[in-house]
């Protein structure tokens, strides 16, 4: 007999309101089943959060019957295997309790045969009140530990192990949802339990790799031998086991791979998988391996210490962006979105995701496809922005939860680093209590931090644990917000701290694994929450979707930094992601050029959870911000930005290619009139992994404060094509013309696409399309073809037709914002 799955439809009640029963589906959620049932209005449209908080304040159950022959009662054990399951539940099973569940992130695997009966099972799951449990623990412990004030909206939700931002967050909804989020099935077993595989790689000198497949198995009662059956590649290993002695035991399998086909991180070479499954008795596990030799190097030198993801011996820069829970809604995490939005992050040129710590260690698909995109990944440990227990009680529930995640995704080639946790070194200087007696609550963090780093270092020795994320190294306390040579760093001096642009270049850190600038999402993702009458950022709606407290007045305070002021509610919304991207872009590209000191940038945050003003680059709704396509172009292999420092203007050439790359282009400066004033030629080679300065101008050649012109390089790679522009002068100061841009929407061989041409030079060109898909490019420069010999060509991607597109299209520039 094999797997009984228990998914699909449960029913749902509620102790507290006795007039509901409705189906729920589980893997799936309360409030998902509630809205289906039109009981809730959608918490994401309005102000609607508020109306539905009830939900979260009460207990809910759910209940089903499984019908059971003798057959599989004759099992040596029943296992009940579920996970995500969030969070205070009792599982009764024929009225008896059977198992008592408090850790969203354990993974639950538990005999029950003794419960069960033949013929008509009843199967029942109280999910508790989590408000009130997280009150009730926080009671007991011996002193206060400050929980996140300011983001979670419910207080306490660090005593609970459960996904921190449910309680709200400086960009989430509080919803406080409760359900189980994957499948859960009984597996009868049968002598023998196959528990879990690991694996570990040896590389040697000659090239070859040696995997050792280590099966973790149970001997139920005393059997003759058994076959285990290891398959790698088109190898396949029958071994017979002992099981004699009932007891926990494992078996290793070394296979020699004599010429390793590597897997290695996007733009660096091809995510090979090698296929393994492991079978023992009726069943089988599977995994895929990707071959690669990955090391964190953290190395001192004169300026501090390093931070350094080598693959394969080759020293990588990590590119990308921080990954929050998809949905706020559990029930809405489907395979397709997290193929989209990780393609998306691939798309935008990203080879690293890190998963922030108050959210939740994702879905397997989510690891799975990070493999076969090739996006390596910081996955933190789940602790942010508060202060944690290190109760004997708290300590353990944590090491069995960090021992199963760590069980379940230590083999996934993506995965680069395990952090302790988000900013909860920091945060020990956030709150009273704690900013009172500091030691206090240093030895109580280590205590933590302790447990997790010795469960990690035990069960996956061959990956770093990372104290915190950020942090300056080995058991240092420091502020690591503003240290920019050692370790990680969070720059947020930009968004939290008000400063301009140019503090990104005040600073060059290691590695950048957090700083943000946010944006008003656009007009057709407004469209889907905000009635007409709210499309104004001082609206009760507009509000409700800003979880920021100063956020829309940072917004629109640093417009009049740099900005003429908008003249339309849809142009502060495009002003306002072209704001972004050029924060996001300028520090970026900075700290490229930096490339040996700095070797990492990952930008806060890749996505959004509801429709929410945000740091995302993409919206809720999928669509890309400008930010997103900027980072397309930041993140590329090779880049060329413009510097300005004291004495001169200088054009930097990046390369992040394993092999030689040649560029060959001009430098044109363009008066606002669109004519070429001046221009220079670049020809150039750059080596591997290469960082240089191609070109120069002395700050006594040009105005540095020019209204009238602009410069920009047009670079040619044997692959691509890449520009980039400098503007002297604020954006506010310039005399930009207000050029007229033709558009018409084409098709060929390739699919749709849209030509652009202009009379005078048009900034921040973006392309908006009200139905799905996206563009290749947008939010570019755009020059007339009288400079460039060509009308411009953007591909639509997508599957909108001709018609649609071309109704459906607004192309916005900056000139046309006042
Ligand atoms: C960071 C994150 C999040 C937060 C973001 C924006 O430091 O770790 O907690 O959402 O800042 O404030």
């Amino acid at each position: 007999m094999s797997t009984l799955l228990l998914d699909g439809e449960w029913q749902l009640s509620s102790p507290q309101h006795t007039h509901i029963s409705i189906p729920c589906q589980i893997p799936g959620d309360i409030h998902s089943a509630l809205l289906k049932a039109e009981k809730i209005p959608h918490p994401y449209l309005g102000c609607n959060e508020t109306d539905v908080q009830w939900v979260g304040e009460s207990d809910w159950r759910l209940t089903r019957t499984l019908y059971l022959d003798n057959d599989t009662l004759s099992a040596q054990a029943i296992d009940l295997s579920l996970s995500f399951i969030d969070t205070t539940a009792d599982i009764r099973i024929n009225g008896e309790t059977v198992l008592q569940c408090s850790n969203m992130f354990r993974q639950y695997r538990y005999d029950i045969r003794r419960f069960l009966k033949a013929g008509e099972n009843h199967i029942e799951i109280v999910l508790f009140r989590n408000d009130l449990e997280a009150a009730k623990r926080a009671d007991k412990l011996l002193f206060p530990v400050p929980w996140a004030v300011g983001n979670n909206q419910v207080p306490h939700m660090n005593t609970l192990r459960k996904t921190q931002c449910h309680a709200g967050w400086d960009w989430g909804i509080c919803l406080l949802v409760s359900g189980i989020y994957q499948s859960i099935s009984l597996v009868p077993v049968y002598q023998t339990r196959l528990q879990h595989i690991r694996t570990t790689q040896q590389w040697h000198d000659d090239g070859s790799c040696v995997l050792t497949v280590t099966t973790h198995y149970d001997v139920l009662a005393p059997s003759t031998p058994q076959i285990l059956q290891v398959e790698f590649n088109q190898q396949s290993y029958d071994i017979e086991l002992s099981a004699e002695n009932i007891g926990t035991h494992q078996h290793q399998q070394r296979i020699h791979i004599a010429q390793p086909q590597r897997w290695w991180p996007a733009g660096y070479g091809e995510q090979y998988l090698y296929p393994l499954k492991v079978q023992l008795n009726n069943h089988s596990l599977f995994k895929k391996i990707g071959l690669r030799n990955l090391e964190l190097e953290t190395l001192k030198d004169d300026i501090g210490t390093s931070m350094t993801f080598k693959v394969n011996d080759v020293s990588i820069m990590a590119k990308g962006a921080n990954w929050i829970p998809l949905d706020a809604l559990p029930a809405e995490h489907t395979d397709n979105r997290y193929r989209q939005l990780l393609e998306d992050a691939v798309a935008a040129n990203m080879n690293m995701i890190r998963v922030w710590g108050g959210g939740m260690y994702e879905h397997d698909i989510f690891y799975e496809l990070c493999d076969e995109l090739g996006l390596l990944v910081w996955q933190d440990l789940m602790f942010a922005c508060a202060l944690y227990p290190s109760t004997p009680d708290f300590l353990l529930d944590v090491e069995a939860e960090v021992r199963d995640q760590v069980r379940r995704l230590g083999d996934h080639p993506s995965l680069a680093l395990w952090c302790g946790d988000n900013e909860v070194i920091g945060a020990i200087g956030w709150y009273p209590e704690s900013k009172a007696n500091r030691e206090k609550y240093v030895v109580n963090y280590d205590r933590l931090n302790r447990t997790l780093a010795a469960v990690v270092e035990q069960e996956d020795p061959t990956h770093r644990f990372w104290a915190s994320s950020p942090c300056n190294g080995e058991l240092d306390f420091g502020d690591a917000w503003h240290d920019d040579n050692c370790g990680d760093m969070h720059f947020w001096d930009v968004w939290h701290s008000g400063k301009s642009f140019d503090a990104y270049h005040n600073v060059k850190p290691r590695f950048c694994s957090e700083f943000g600038f946010q944006s008003w999402p656009s007009l057709p993702t407004v469209e889907t929450y905000a009635d007409a009458e709210d499309w104004n950022v001082t609206s009760p709606t507009f509000e409700q979707h800003q979880k920021n407290g100063r956020g829309n007045s940072i917004i629109t305070e640093m417009f009049t930094r740099y900005f003429r002021f908008p003249n339309s509610f849809e142009n502060m919304l495009y002003l306002s992601q072209v704001q972004q991207a050029l924060a996001i872009k300028t520090a970026s590209e900075y700290w490229r050029a930096y490339k040996a000191h700095c070797r990492g940038i990952l930008f806060w945050q890749l996505n959004d959870c509801w429709p929410v003003s945000s740091w995302s680059s993409i919206e809720y709704t999928g669509r890309w911000k400008q930010l997103h396509y900027h980072a397309k172009r930041f993140f590329a292999p090779q880049l060329a930005t413009f510097i300005k420092d004291e004495q001169a203007l200088t054009l930097h050439l990046v390369s992040d290619s394993r092999y030689e790359i040649e560029m060959e282009g001009r430098i044109m400066q363009i008066s606002w009139e669109g004519k070429v004033i001046n221009q220079w030629s670049v020809n150039t080679t750059l080596a591997a992994d290469q960082t240089l300065e191609a070109w120069q101008l002395a700050h006594t050649e040009y105005d540095e404060a020019d209204k009238y012109s602009f410069f920009h390089v047009v670079l040619n790679t044997s692959e691509e094509t890449i520009e980039n522009s400098y503007y002297p002068a604020l954006f506010k100061h310039t005399k930009l013309h207000q050029s007229q841009i033709k558009w018409q929407v084409g098709s060929d061989e390739q699919g749709l696409f849209v030509s652009l041409d202009c009379d005078t030079p048009a900034l921040f060109v973006h392309l908006e399309y009200n139905g799905s898909g996206r563009f290749d490019d947008s939010s570019f420069t755009l020059l007339p073809s009288s400079i460039t010999g060509k009308t411009r060509h953007v591909r639509y991607k997508g599957s909108a037709s001709e018609n649609e597109l071309a109704q459906g299209l607004t192309v916005y520039h900056l000139r046309d914002t006042y």
